[in-house]
């Protein structure tokens, strides 16, 4: 597939998956989606860990608004149910991904956003979503995915007032983890990724595959499942080296935090 909208690169092991329609802010039309999807199953296929960013000035406008105004309620119905498989691909698929944000990241732009497991926003970053002053609602898994990481009450809040936030205001509400200097995100979640591609692949796996089904669980079926997967992941040969490794002092130590 010739990607127009996408760029894709594989560095170091790491997938980079930059939304390249900067003069439209990003803004996710039906050809970037598709190509997301072809970007995402490259990475799959190629990479441990996988980078979203996006090309300009801005990570994403949110949905392509001259597209949207052309859909029926039906096409409107399929088009969110095609943004859900494909977003649910990064929440819950076979790689880790770290989204590296700037500039706009509103609308569905976050909603994309809010699907990466680790959000690494720079200082020019603001977070909204407009749909209320658009006349729609979110469509991205928003409702479920960012109401679970700063609370419905709050989401509900910025769809309500339009306001939107700064990046050390969204690691405050839990939208993002981290915080980097002007023009450093992409930087920092390059970083971030390598270090999560050395960890154990099986490991990885269980951690975008389980914790997030958990959350919809009852506390009992979420601890008998815990259980399983954790021990799936002991039996690794991975694991086994890793574990003799620590007790043999060839492994690292844990380092002091940072901050
Ligand atoms: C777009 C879009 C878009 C820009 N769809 N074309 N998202 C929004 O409501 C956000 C709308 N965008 C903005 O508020 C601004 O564009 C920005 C603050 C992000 C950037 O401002 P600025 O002054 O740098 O750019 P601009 O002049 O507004 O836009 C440049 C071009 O991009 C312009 O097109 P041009 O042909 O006139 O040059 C804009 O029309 C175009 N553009 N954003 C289409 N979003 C699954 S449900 C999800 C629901 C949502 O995402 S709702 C939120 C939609």
């Amino acid at each position: 597939m010739n990607l127009a909208h996408v760029t894709f690169e594989i560095q170091d092991g790491l997938a980079l998956i930059g939304l390249n329609r900067p003069a439209k802010r990003n803004a996710i039309s039906d050809g970037m989606i598709d190509e997301l999807k072809a970007a995402l199953d490259m990475a799959a296929a190629h990479a441990k860990v996988g980078v979203i960013f996006g090309h300009g000035d801005h990570f994403s406008a949110g949905l392509d608004l001259a597209e949207h105004a052309e859909r029926t309620p039906f096409e409107g119905v399929l088009h969110s149910r095609k943004w859900h498989r494909i977003f649910d691909e990064i929440e819950r698929g076979p790689i880790p991904y770290v989204a590296a944000l700037h500039g706009a990241v509103v609308g569905g732009g976050l909603e994309l956003a809010a699907s990466a497991q680790v959000r690494v926003a720079d200082e020019s970053a603001f977070f909204g979503l407009p749909e209320g002053q658009r006349g729609i609602f979110v469509g991205g898994g928003g409702s479920v995915r960012i109401a679970r990481l700063m609370t419905a009450s709050r989401m509900a809040d910025l769809m309500l007032t339009g306001r939107t936030l700064s990046a050390a205001k969204a690691e405050q509400l839990n939208l993002i983890q981290y915080v980097a200097a002007a023009g450093q995100a992409l930087g920092e979640a390059k970083a971030l990724a390598r270090r999560i591609a050395s960890n154990a692949p099986l490991s990885n796996f269980a951690i975008t595959q389980a914790l997030p089904r958990i959350q919809d669980m009852s506390h009992d079926d979420g601890l008998f499942f815990e259980a399983l997967m954790a021990a799936f992941t002991q039996t690794s040969p991975d694991a086994v080296e890793r574990l003799r490794a620590f007790l043999d002092k060839r492994a690292d130590r844990l380092a002091k935090p940072r901050d």
